[in-house]
């Protein structure tokens, strides 16, 4: 019941944001296994493969969602019982978790300091940890004033200017349309991301790759603030991360494009900003460049190819 409810959750995006969702998935699992009124080892590891493809299913572009979910099934696979299974399973959900939050306050740190005094930040979208930052940031009294972009369809912007005008934050929303026209006014860029590349390339909220290509243009820093769980191992065996598209109502009514028959569409969520337009990757490991994206999967997302080759996708897929 909570699985399927979290599910239905992502999915219509009622719980939204990469970090929260990997921190949902999470819960689920972790109350699923604590529900499951099974004794049976092959059983419960079943069920809960099972779970954890419901979950994975639910949005394609996040890896912090099949991170999160590998990392808290993963460790039940040696369990010689049940219980042992549960147990290591709920103890692995509670560590995701609270590394989680971890992360983001030691990730504010860091990228509260990489903020030149005084400065006039510009962040799209809604990342917990990109806010985070420029809170942190204004608490320091490094922030003089920010600048939210709407993001259509789904108005996240919305979100975001109201959190850091709470803050205190001396705030302007502006349509995603006027990033470039007010790029001259900004100090630095910050954003989150979805996924990091093994080359560095960063997934985030659709338009964020306009902005860092107008960053680059106008030689404005642009930061990127993510947990290591949103980088995703898998593209080095080359897989390429998928971009979710949205159903075309979110866009334009659907009355209004029945008289338009000759019109489609396109809502793609994401899109792939190059290495070469980001300056700066902030993670809890260490402030560190696109170009160290690889280091990142070796050491934090325990990356062996052998392993991996076979394991990628969560062995219930096989
Ligand atoms: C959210 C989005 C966010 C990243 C990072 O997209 O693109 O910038 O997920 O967020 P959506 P966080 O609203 O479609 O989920 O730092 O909170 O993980």
């Amino acid at each position: 019941m909570v699985l399927e409810d979290t599910a239905r959750r992502i999915r219509t995006m009622e719980i939204r944001g990469a970090g929260r969702i990997a921190r949902a998935a999470a819960e689920a699992l972790r109350d699923h296994a604590a529900a499951l009124q099974c004794t049976n080892l092959e059983e419960f590891r079943q069920e809960m493969h099972r779970a954890a493809t419901i979950l994975t299913e639910t949005r394609p572009t996040a890896v912090s969602l099949p991170n999160a979910v590998r990392f808290v099934i993963s460790r039940m696979d040696a369990s010689d019982s049940a219980e042992e299974a549960r147990t290591t399973l709920m103890e692995s959900a509670d560590e995701f978790i609270s590394r989680s939050h971890q992360a983001v306050d030691m990730i504010a740190e860091y990228g509260s300091r990489a903020i030149p005094e005084d400065s006039v930040i510009m962040t799209h979208c809604n990342s917990e940890v990109a806010v985070a930052t420029a809170v942190k940031a204004w608490e320091k009294g490094r922030v003089r004033e920010a600048f939210a972009t709407e993001v259509r369809p789904r108005n996240q912007g919305y979100i975001t200017a109201k959190a850091l005008g709470d803050a205190g934050i001396p705030t302007n929303f502006i349509v995603d349309s006027a990033a470039r026209y007010f790029m001259r006014d900004i100090d630095v860029v910050i954003t989150g991301a979805d996924a990091v590349t093994g080359a560095g390339a960063v997934v985030n909220k659709i338009g964020t790759s306009q902005i860092a290509l107008a960053a680059h243009e106008a030689r404005v820093p642009f930061l990127v603030t993510t947990e290591t769980y949103k980088f995703a191992p898998g593209t080095l065996l080359g897989d390429r991360i998928p971009i979710e598209e949205r159903p075309p109502g979110e866009v334009m009514g659907d009355d209004i494009t029945a008289g338009m028959p000759n019109v489609r569409v396109r809502n793609p969520a994401f899109d792939v900003t190059p290495a070469a337009y980001v300056d700066m990757i902030v993670t809890e490991a260490g402030a560190i460049p696109p170009g160290m994206a690889y280091v990142i999967i070796r050491d934090y997302l325990g990356w062996k190819p052998d392993v991996w080759q076979k394991n990628f996708l969560i062995d219930h897929k096989e």
